[in-house]
């Protein structure tokens, strides 16, 4: 953990073989920025540093170049300065390059090393990335083969992630990793279990986000049997953003009616966002209900703010 005037900072590196998808990541999951399909990016030159600020919270990203000659630098003569004080190391190979699965390894192993003398304590993430090249059924076959290779004579406990910017499974990992460094189940899990106890009829979901969409924190409500895939959640939250953004709407809960539930988004201060999703079916039997439910949110807005008011000025 590193801290700078009370502020919480975590160091954040991705590293992988040239044209694996780094830089796309970190745009589109931390930056806002949607990637078309077949969209190029320059190649990142040596490295590139960037700080993303999130409920208080501060994130020091290294986007490394992935360029031979930047490899053999960062695992060489610059060693201690990227492998210093990691908080996640994310390793980031495309499954589709089988050629490479060899310098990948190497890399990956390498990396491992350094990372037992500069910073012991970092979690490990492996991203099999542009995983939306890969027919469907090929996926699984694929994907336990690699990982297989990948670890076979490694011993640190990794945990890999299947990922492309072109669904939710970006936010899904990225937001898995800020919330388990960050330890934010800690800071806000006990006021969304609350707030669903306290509506237990009427609430099926809530999500905390961020703007771009992250998934950091999910809580359910039993009575509902069938979770709601990520993949609707998030095609609601792009509803909502999209209303954000073209009407300029702050400080109001933007709602999109789905088939079965009605889901509401409110955009909280210091990059956070949360998606309540609200079932239908009580809705309709009570009106009454609706107000009392906004009114509801707005208070349980308020507390989430208010958690992460207290992150800002570094308290508990
Ligand atoms: N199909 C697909 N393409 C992707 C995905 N993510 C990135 N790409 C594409 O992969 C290419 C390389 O992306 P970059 O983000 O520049 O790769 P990088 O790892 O940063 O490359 P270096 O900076 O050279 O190390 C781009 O053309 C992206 O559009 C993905 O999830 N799916
Ligand atoms: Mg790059």
């Amino acid at each position: 953990m590193h801290s700078t005037n009370n502020i919480q900072s975590k160091k954040l590196v991705l590293l992988g073989l040239a044209e694996t998808g780094k830089s796309t990541i970190i745009k589109n999951a931390l930056e806002g920025i949607i990637t078309r399909p077949g969209e190029k990016y320059d190649a990142t030159i040596n490295y590139q540093r960037k700080i993303k600020r999130l409920c208080g919270l501060e994130i020091i990203i290294f986007d490394l170049g992935g360029q031979t000659r930047f490899l053999d630098k960062f695992t060489g003569d610059l060693s201690r300065f990227v492998f210093s004080d990691i908080d996640a190391f994310i390793f980031v190979i495309d499954p589709l390059q089988t050629a490479l699965y060899s310098r990948s390894k190497y890399y990956l192993e390498l990396s491992l090393e350094r990372m037992k003398i500069f910073s012991s304590n970092a979690e490990i993430f492996v991203f099999l990335h542009k995983m939306d090249l890969i027919p469907r059924p090929d996926r699984n076959i694929i994907s336990d083969n690699l990982k297989k290779y990948l670890t076979s004579e490694i011993n640190n406990p990794i945990q890999y992630f299947e990922t492309s910017v072109f669904n939710e499974s970006i936010y899904e990992a990225i937001g898995s990793i800020i919330s388990k460094i960050f330890d934010l189940k800690r800071i806000f899990n006990k006021t969304l279990i609350d707030y669903i106890t306290k509506n237990i009829k009427t609430i099926v979901e809530v999500h905390l986000l961020t703007h771009e969409g992250i998934f950091l924190l999910q809580a359910s409500n039993n009575h509902f049997k069938n979770s709601i895939p990520h993949k609707k959640i998030r095609k609601y939250f792009i509803y909502a953003l999209e209303q954000k953004i073209l009407f300029n709407k702050e400080n109001t809960v933007i709602s999109v009616e789905g088939k079965k539930n009605v889901y509401l988004t409110y955009f909280l201060e210091r990059g956070l966002a949360v998606l309540i999703a609200v079932s239908k079916q009580n809705l309709t039997q009570d009106v009454k209900f609706s107000s009392e439910i906004y009114e509801d949110i707005l208070k349980f807005a308020f507390s989430l703010n208010e958690k992460s008011n207290l992150l800002t000025k570094g308290g508990r």
